[in-house]
């Protein structure tokens, strides 16, 4: 067994995006494809060199084989030690809590999250730094310059390593630990929550649902919710995962777990549910008759931070990302605590989590998460939720009406334009981006501007600038319209369309939500031209 150098050259388009590096499978299979961005990453991150590594992934099609290949770099590129789930697998929170755990130099991550997989799906690959985190810019940035300067990468022709033990091996003078995926997560979640509560209320009869989208999530539903909280076997839907994800959209929202929601309607439905993405960051709760916006989540689990055990510390600052609703801004604002608004991808938070300045944050995207690691947590943010049922003794739609009438209402909603040809998605931008600096105080489609500007953001922390982070629109009365193009997409561009309006009076809480944000709607099509520029009526995906 020996290490070779292989000789390769530049591959273009390795830029990551939201949250790495996301192609086709196919792209991913072509020679050389993952192996320059791997030897990128050990480039751009020299500190690996003799340091603990952790890898695993979503077990979506081709992790396996990737697993194999990072490895026999790793032994190469000197990596001393990796951490690697068995067969292969860690879900994103349960790596970035594994970096932080072992104090590892760092992750691979194999995954492309809520995109589909299977041979004709998607294939994913990101490093997460040693605060657990996602790579900022600024290190995101160095691997994409470093896969501009390859010209050889380094392997072991060593053979494949049997995954499905637990325990240590060597792969080429590498020290592998094969880790349970599940174990120091499901220890790390009986330190954050009340057990003993979740555990008295599913006695009490309290049904609930959770589906994992056959995907890396089932493993972890089942160890904590049926194995350690007693809920009955069959409450975790989906567990096995897949790697194809049964066919379907790993992406928890009503569209995509369509009959989730059904399940939820009528008087016999379950108390509670919850849903997960493809790595099992992401979540999607629900009551019996109701569904809760992400941003609803968010601001209410930071309302009530003082009944969950994790936060007994008290709440130092939350953030929500820009597109977010501001139902979180409107809590912070009442009892006092800073409030954050950064651009899209987690990596903007990791640096006022390590600072202390914050201790709870989510994305409008089924994303919620807080500083026990540096990811979003999906599982984590379920049993929050059942803590919070546990103690406060009402029902999720009792939580989130009283949540309303305390702070008002954001009705909130996001419209995707999927797949439209990159020139069309640039075109629609580049013309609201021309129109921001007339558009204040002018009224449109009824509505009056009050601001109007691309989103740049200063890192409070290190002082990092992100500009062109999306283009918001603000309204007289608290209403919004956001623009932004997706970063995480693999064919074409996705637009999309956030929009929210704040209600106050509880009298006007229950409109449907596209019908209370139609006039918002209007103003958005107005400014942007979304049908002319897209082509269609109506958007592909509205959540
Ligand atoms: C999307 C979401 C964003 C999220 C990102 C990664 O990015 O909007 O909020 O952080 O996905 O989530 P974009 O650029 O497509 O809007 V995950 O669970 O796919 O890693
Ligand atoms: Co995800």
């Amino acid at each position: 067994m020996s290490s070779i150098s292989i000789a390769s050259g530049v591959i273009a388009g390795q830029k990551p995006g939201t949250s790495g590096l996301r192609k086709k499978v196919a792209v991913f299979q072509q020679p050389h494809y993952l192996e320059n961005f791997v030897q990128a990453i050990f480039l751009a991150v020299p500190g690996l060199r003799g340091q603990t590594l952790v890898l695993g992934g979503d077990g979506r099609y081709h992790n396996a084989a990737a697993i194999q290949t990072i490895l026999k770099m790793a032994a190469a590129n000197g990596v001393a030690r990796v951490l690697v789930g068995r067969l292969g697998l860690l879900s994103t929170p349960a790596a970035s809590h594994l970096i932080r755990q072992r104090g590892a130099a760092g992750g691979i991550i194999l995954s492309a999250s809520h995109n589909p997989g299977g041979p004709e799906g998607d294939f994913g690959i990101k490093f997460n730094a040693g605060n657990g985190g996602p790579a900022n810019e600024q290190l995101t940035e160095a691997i994409h310059a470093a896969t501009l300067q390859i010209t050889a990468y380094q392997i072991s022709d060593a053979a494949d390593l049997d995954l499905t033990r637990l325990g240590e091996t060597t792969l080429d003078g590498l020290q592998v630990e094969v880790v349970d995926p599940v174990a120091d997560y499901a220890a790390l979640m009986q330190r954050l929550f009340d057990f003993d509560a979740i555990r008295a209320w599913l006695r009490e009869g309290h049904k609930v649902r959770f589906d994992a989208l056959h995907a890396v999530g089932g493993p972890y539903a089942v160890q904590l919710f049926e194995d350690i909280l007693g809920a009955p076997i069959n409450s975790v839907r989906n567990a096995a995962p897949q790697a194809d994800f049964g066919g379907g959209h790993p992406d928890p929202n009503p569209v995509y777990c369509a009959e989730l929601v059904e399940a939820m309607q009528g008087a016999s439905a379950p108390d509670f549910a919850a849903a997960f993405d493809g790595d099992a960051d992401r979540n999607m709760i629900l009551g019996r008759n109701m569904v809760v916006t992400p941003s609803d989540s968010l601001a209410i689990l930071a309302a009530n931070t003082h009944l969950l055990p994790q936060f007994r510390a008290g709440l130092p600052g939350a953030a929500r990302s820009m597109p977010t609703s501001r139902a979180l801004d409107a809590v912070a604002q009442a009892r006092g605590f800073a409030c954050f608004e950064v651009p899209t991808g987690w990596k903007f938070f990791g640096n006022l989590l390590d600072a202390g300045r914050i201790a709870l944050c989510g994305e409008e995207s089924y994303g919620t998460g807080a500083d026990h690691v540096r990811e979003k947590d999906g599982v984590w943010a379920a049993l929050a939720w059942l803590n919070l049922l546990a103690v406060r003794r009402q029902s999720v739609a009792e939580i989130v009406r009283a949540h309303w009438a305390e702070f008002g209402r954001h009705y909130y909603s996001r419209h995707d334009y999927e797949g439209l040809p990159q020139a069309a998605g640039d075109a629609l931008m580049a013309g609201l981006r021309a129109r921001l600096a007339s558009l204040q105080g002018q009224v449109v489609a009824g509505l009056t501007v009050s601001l109007a500007d691309d989103f740049a953001y200063t890192d409070p922390v290190d002082g990092s600038v992100s500009e062109k982070q999306g283009v918001r629109v603000e309204f007289e009365g608290g209403a919004r319209a956001v623009f932004r193009l997706s970063g995480t997409g693999t064919e074409g561009a996705t637009l999309r369309v956030y929009l929210e309006r704040y209600v106050a009076n509880p009298a006007g809480h229950d409109e449907p939500v596209q019908v209370a944000l139609a006039p918002v709607a209007a103003a958005a099509e107005a400014l942007a031209g979304i049908v002319a520029h897209t082509g269609r009526a109506q958007a592909d995906v509205i959540t």
